[in-house]
Formats: structure tokens, sequence, C-alpha cells
């Protein structure tokens, strides 16, 4: 174990396949945190308002082609040019829940076929978070949840080869979560888990950097 570091906010990650209900338990562990008088902030990637993300938001709505390496590498960027602002926001407390990071940049690319190691290498030195929670449902589950099929990615073929790589994708900071529960149930695991990860990073958990 390596000493403690400042007190800072915890960097917490919700992965998982489209429809696995990260984006609304994102939204309500934040609601707690708040309500328990926890500075933090709900984030996503990709940030779809930045220039790069304007050209991902594109990509993602098939109203544009990319080249699947130019693609990832931009996902990748999109997480670069936010580092400095997460590592601020951290070091003066915030916590960060943030939806999808870059396990998701390598589950989607890897599924289209490229290497992993290529898939993890644009990754290498960004901020590690302290946990990320894998939403796991059944893709065929996920999509029964409708709203499916919209976007580039949205379709259970391509879902399934996803949930594999994410499989491949298990770290130290890795929790299975079920998500084929309601909403607060839902919630109800993954509260003491933040909780606990919120104290730890307060007494001074050292940041790490990918991969772990
Ligand atoms: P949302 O549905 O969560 O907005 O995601 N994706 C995401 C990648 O291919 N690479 C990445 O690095 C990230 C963060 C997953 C939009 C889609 O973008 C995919 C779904
Ligand atoms: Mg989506």
């Amino acid at each position: 174990e390596a000493e403690a570091g400042p007190s800072r906010g915890a960097f917490i990650v919700l992965e998982g396949l489209d429809r696995s209900g990260k984006s609304t338990q994102v939204q309500k562990l934040v609601e707690y945190l708040k309500s328990r008088g926890v500075e933090a902030e709900a984030w996503r990637f990709p940030d779809r308002t930045t220039a790069m993300g304007k050209m991902i938001a594109s990509y993602l709505d098939s109203k544009s082609e990319l080249d699947d390496c130019a693609v990832h590498l931009l996902f990748s960027a999109n997480r670069w040019e936010k580092r400095s602002l997460m590592e601020a926001k951290l070091r003066e407390g915030t916590t960060l829940i943030v939806d999808r990071y870059s396990y998701s940049g390598v589950a989607f690319t890897a599924a289209k076929g490229l290497p992993f190691d290529w898939c993890k290498a644009p990754e290498v030195g960004l901020p590690a978070p302290d946990a990320v929670l894998y939403l796991q449902i059944p893709p065929e589950a996920a999509l029964e949840r409708g709203g499916y099929g919209e976007e580039r990615y949205e379709k259970l073929d391509f879902q399934r080869v996803v949930a594999s790589k994410y499989e491949q994708l298990r770290d130290a900071t890795w929790q299975d979560i079920d998500a084929r529960k309601g909403p607060d149930e839902v919630q109800a695991v993954l509260r003491p888990i933040v909780d606990r990860m919120v104290q730890t990073c307060k007494q001074g958990r050292p940041l790490s950097r990918l991969w772990p």
C-alpha cells in the first residue's frame, strides 16, 4: 500500500452496456452525495460539448464517417483534454461520478476487431479511477428496455461483443454490479461502495494512472 497523500475527492466511474442504467445511477449518486454534504459532480464521456466532442457526436449520430483508429484516438483525446480539470477538481476535494471512461474506449473499439493493446495505449497516463462500477446486464435485457437503435453501436450483436471485451478489462478497482434490478435497488448497492471510497480518498488515497 502506498503512503497516504493529500485529502481529495474520489474518482468513480460507472461502466456498462447501453441502457444498463449508468446515467440514472450517476445522477442519483450525485444527488445523494450532495444531500450528505459531499461536494460532487456528474461527468460523462464522451464530453460532446468540446470541438472534439462535437466530431464524436456527429460520428455517433451517423452524420459523418471516420476511420476506426481515428475515432478511437478522438475519444481518447476527449479524455486528455479534460484531464487537468479532472485532476484540479479531485485535488480541491470534489468527488467525480463519471458516466463511461477509458474502459468504454477500449471495449467499443476492441469490439470492432482492433487489438486490445493498441486500444489501451493512448489511455496510458490518464488518471485511473478509484473504483469502476460495472453495471452488468445481459445485452438482451438491455435491448428490452427500449431506446436502442438510434445511435451507432446500439445493436444487439455488437453489444454482445462489447460485453465480452469489458469482461477482459477487469482489474483491482473493478466491481460487477447486478443491473437487472430496479433503479432504487441498484442505487442501494452503489451507495455504500461510493461512501467508503469517498472516505478513503478524503484520507489521502493516492491517485494512480492508467493502466493500474
Ligand atoms: P453514451 O451513450 O454514453 O453517450 O456513449 N464510446 C464511449 C466509445 O466508443 N469510446 C469511448 O471512449 C466512449 C467514452 C459508447 C456514446 C457511445 O460512445 C461509445 C457509446
Ligand atoms: Mg448511448
